[in-house]
């Protein structure tokens, strides 16, 4: 890694982040004693209320990059705007600081998701998630998790009194799990493919997929992709008639191409059902996208049922 500049300063990078992640596990874990819940009253570029807590993540990650000459740009999901950073940088840091902060009120895993691109200019922050250098996520559980991938092997570390700790290096995501993962209180917007899919999901060994499915549905996709890399499964969030103007749910710059690369590396498959997920060109830095990502066998399947919609 150190023969190659880029992936140097992309690894400098990277620990900034995980410093921030340290930093910000350790607010999360006594937030409710600080008076750190509820809305903040305030709405971010996306029309979303913002909580105290989806504030003080994206402060801490920015704070914690600010000093690195390497990270010319920052995007953040709560920032509506680039934002400058070193003049001379040569890479973009693209965030999404508190995923999942609707599960802040239950204590349930929320995560931090970042990718790490070459950029010089401004335009630069625009090139499909083909390009990334590093890709990763921090899922705040009942451990503090962090995945990681430099676009070789996928790594899991765990966060210990004197920072993470390598637990499990090369992730490969089983292939044989039938477990799907969606919010099926969408069902009446969704396109015929997905309606297809789900309903042979559901008939499990009776049906044309000939397995018992199970689901499963945290509402943080941090937590859905960890539990895929673990053992294996489907996650999908497709646009559907509802989503379709705004592109869908996810975030591609700070959600689905981070995942994507992640689990394409740990040998899955990740699409938006026409398109490889790598393979968007990007038109806006908060553009959103339809993702399905899992093991490579289950998300072949699905983009069978969902290849003619032409969306
Ligand atoms: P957020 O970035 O505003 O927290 O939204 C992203 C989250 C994902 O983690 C999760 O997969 C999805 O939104 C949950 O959506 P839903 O509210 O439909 O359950
Ligand atoms: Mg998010």
């Amino acid at each position: 890694m150190a023969t190659n500049p880029k992936l140097a300063a992309a690894a400098a990078i990277v620990a900034d982040v995980a410093a921030a992640s340290a930093e910000l596990a350790q607010v999360l874990r006594t937030a409710p004693i600080a008076g750190l819940s509820g809305t903040a009253g305030t709405t971010n570029v996306q029309g979303e209320a913002q909580k105290p807590l989806d504030i003080e993540a994206n402060r801490i990650f920015l704070e914690r990059c600010r000093a690195n000459p390497a990270i010319a740009w920052a995007v953040s999901e709560e920032e509506d705007h680039p934002i400058r950073l070193a003049e001379g940088g040569t890479h973009g840091l693209l965030f999404d600081p508190l995923d999942g902060s609707s599960n802040l009120d239950v204590n349930v895993t929320v995560g931090s998701i970042f990718s790490i691109i070459p950029a010089t200019t401004e335009v630069d922050l625009l090139q499909p998630g083909s390009v990334q250098l590093a890709a990763g996520f921090v899922a705040y559980g009942p451990a503090t998790s962090l995945v990681l991938t430099f676009g070789q092997t996928v790594e899991l570390f765990v966060l210990s009194g004197s920072g993470f700790e390598l637990v499990q290096a090369d992730i490969r995501i089983p292939e044989d799990m039938p477990e799907f993962s969606i919010n099926t209180s969408r069902e009446r917007f969704w396109n015929e493919g997905t309606r297809g899919y789900i309903r042979d999901c559901l008939a499990g060994e009776l049906g044309p997929l000939g397995q018992r499915y199970n689901m499963r549905w945290v509402g943080s996709m941090v937590a859905e992709v960890l539990r895929i890399l673990s053992r294996g499964g489907i996650f999908l969030y497709p646009s559907d008639s509802e989503t379709a103007k705004r592109g869908g749910r996810l975030r591609l710059l700070y959600e689905a191409n981070p995942m994507g690369l992640i689990v394409k590396t740990a040998g899955g498959g990740a699409t938006t059902g026409q398109l490889d997920l790598l393979d968007v060109p990007p038109s806006d830095i908060h553009q959103r996208i339809s993702v399905v990502l899992g093991s490579k066998r289950q998300v072949g399947e699905y983009v069978g049922y969902v290849v003619d919609e032409g969306r």
